[in-house]
């Protein structure tokens, strides 16, 4: 029932707050400017519902957003996901596969729980859906177990609930049928985990992928198991960070780390979970296109290249 359409929700979301460098706000429309809408529509024939608009979500911003657990932004991170959750749960809730254009990493505070509200409702009782999450980093820290204070670096525990918020707290408003298992989430093409990230890994005992288990057993042998450990009909989330690449391929993102995925182990990735069939939604992130002069074009070009891999292109 996941697939029975070529109908996508194209959601465009030109936010910078859960890190500290502008331009990555900037990646939507770079990303449309170099044709993709045009490419979805004409080449893979979808029919796409888009509203135009690079989203800012200006209107939303708090006059003051002091630091609340550590957390840098709290408020504007919170008022955008909460929106974005929204509208990416109207989408997923008309059947259509979403695809959300950011933006840094927090914004899958809003992505993944709206898809998991939508899917939740679909496939009833008992079910739920999967997140792959393909990242240098693991993005699992808690507001406590930060360093840095930046929310992208925490989308994954707000949103496995490890790190939680009351009610009148800034991300108080996720709720239980937004939030996805622990058991139901895995990694690929880690390399730059936080000593209480490891620990979070370790004890939740959370699939993990790192860029040692690729050199190891080769990235075929890795999808193998990624989506093994999910088993099949289950819908699957893909949140792609572009730093997973590595930065010959992806130099232009705030926090680029060597040793990463080629630009074929990526497309691959994405390759693979469109072969499920059970792909309902794409986050492509951390294009950041005024980091690198010489790389910003060839960062988009990767990031078109991913998104087009997910919804389907083949080499033949
Ligand atoms: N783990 C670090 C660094 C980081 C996370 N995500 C990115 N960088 N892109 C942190 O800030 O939590
Ligand atoms: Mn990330
Ligand atoms: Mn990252």
């Amino acid at each position: 029932f996941l697939t029975t359409n070529n109908e996508l929700g194209l959601v465009a979301v030109g936010f910078s707050g859960g890190q500290c460098k502008p331009g990555v706000d900037a990646a939507p429309m770079a990303l449309i400017e170099s044709g993709l809408v045009e490419q979805l529509r004409d080449d893979l024939e979808y029919a796409i519902h888009y509203d135009g608009q690079v989203h800012a979500y200006t209107e939303l911003m708090p006059a003051a957003d002091p630091d609340h657990r550590g957390m840098k932004n709290p408020r504007a991170v919170s008022a955008v996901t909460e929106q974005l959750s929204k509208q990416v749960y109207a989408h997923a809730k008309e059947g259509r596969f979403v695809l959300t254009l950011g933006g840094d990493h927090s914004i899958a505070i809003g992505t993944i729980s709206g898809t998991a509200k939508a899917i939740r409702e679909r496939l009833g009782p008992g079910r739920e859906m999967a997140v792959i999450w393909v990242d240098a980093h693991a993005d699992i820290n808690t507001p406590e177990t930060s360093e840095s204070g930046n929310i992208h670096g925490m989308p994954v525990a707000f949103l496995t609930g490890l790190a939680r918020e009351k009610a009148g707290e800034p991300f108080g408003w996720i709720g239980e049928d937004q939030r996805v298992s622990v058991k139901k989430l895995v990694y690929i093409g880690l390399r730059d985990v936080d000593r209480g990230e490891k620990k979070i890994l370790r004890e939740h005992g959370i699939k993990a992928f790192s860029m040692h288990d690729v050199d190891r057993h080769g990235i075929g042998k890795v999808m193998d198991m990624a989506l093994g450990w999910i088993g099949r009909d289950t819908p699957i989330h893909l949140s792609f960070d572009i730093d997973a690449l590595d930065p010959m391929w992806a130099p232009s993102t705030g926090t680029a780390v060597r040793g990463g995925l080629t630009l074929r182990e990526g497309d691959f990735i994405a390759e693979c979970v469109h072969e499920t069939g059970s792909l309902v939604a794409l986050d492509l992130v951390e294009v950041n296109p005024s980091l690198e002069e010489q790389g910003a074009a060839e960062t988009v070009r990767a990031g078109v290249s991913i998104v087009r891999c997910a919804l389907g292109d083949t080499l033949l």
